[in-house]
């Protein structure tokens, strides 16, 4: 599915995914969800990180109201597995994803944002889930990932609540990596994708795949897939060329600057 509210441009190996939706605030209607989920499928092999950002003063509205009214109970259902289906191939597909945001990132739009891998936030960013006060329930994967950003007192207080964390309050509170003045957030989340496209795949694919899931797993399990997962990264050629480089001092030091 494509829509013209999803623009999809690769800048060497960082594709760009934009929310083009502004008069609606990039609210999430049926077909947008759609393109997202296509448009993560079918990234090209060249592309090894993505940056999603919001067109207009906003990221994401959220779920498009206007069409919730159409649903019965089994339709709604079906409607947020077809949310699942979509962030899940953000959250596992086969690159990392940076969330740029800036304004609302609310409701639907703030489940978008959890399931990017890094999240650069500016200055204008702020945080609800207005589901509470609209009567529904998130839907899209929101329950799982929000509270394991923030934990799960903090969103049922802001949905019980209403309660809005701004900029500042939502990076110290754990929705933003990054904080950033107003307007840079684009430039700093690419600048963040370019650099990660440079590691190895197999790295970036263990942090993607396998990271969430240990932390998920009983520690004697989580160990277990961690070895197994180092023995692979490590047995890559890339990752023994880039051990030599450093021995040979020609790669970079850790440094703080
Ligand atoms: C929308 C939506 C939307 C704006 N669905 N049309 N999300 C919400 O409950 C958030 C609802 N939106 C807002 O609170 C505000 O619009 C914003 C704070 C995001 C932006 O305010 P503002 O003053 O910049 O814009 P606006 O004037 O409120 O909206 C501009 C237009 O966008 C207007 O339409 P117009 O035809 O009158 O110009 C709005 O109706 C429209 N619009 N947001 C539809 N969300 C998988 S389950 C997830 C569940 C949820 O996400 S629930 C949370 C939904």
């Amino acid at each position: 599915m494509t829509t013209q509210d999803l623009q999809i441009e690769l800048r060497g190996a960082v594709a760009l995914v934009r929310l083009a939706r502004p008069a609606k605030r990039n609210a999430l209607n049926d077909a947008l969800i759609l393109a997202i989920r296509d448009a993560f499928m079918a990234f090209p092999d060249s592309v090894r990180a993505a940056v999603v950002a919001g067109e207009g003063e906003h990221f994401c509205a959220g779920l498009d109201l206007s069409e919730i009214r159409e649903r019965d109970a089994g339709e709604g259902m079906h409607h947020s597995r077809m949310w699942h289906a979509a962030l899940q191939e953000v959250q596992y597909g086969r690159v990392p994803v940076i969330a740029a945001l800036h304004g609302a990132v609310v409701g639907g739009g703030l489940e978008l944002a959890a399931a990017c891998h890094i999240r650069v936030a500016d200055e204008s960013a702020f945080y609800a889930l207005p589901e509470g006060s609209r009567g529904i329930f998130v839907g899209g994967g929101g329950s799982v990932r929000i509270p394991r950003l923030v934990g799960v007192a903090r969103m049922t207080d802001m949905m019980l609540t209403g309660r809005v964390y701004d900029a500042a309050e939502g990076e110290r509170a754990g929705f933003a990596q990054y904080l950033v003045p107003r307007g840079e957030a684009l430039a700093r989340a690419l600048a963040l994708a370019e650099r990660v496209a440079q590691n190895a795949p197999l790295t970036n694919y263990a942090l993607m795949h396998a990271l969430p899931r240990i932390a998920e797993q009983p520690a004697d399990q989580g160990y277990l897939t961690e070895a197994l997962m180092s023995a692979i990264v490590q047995s890559a050629p890339e990752a023994k060329d880039r051990v030599r480089a450093f021995l040979e001092g020609r790669a970079a030091k850790v440094s703080k600057s």
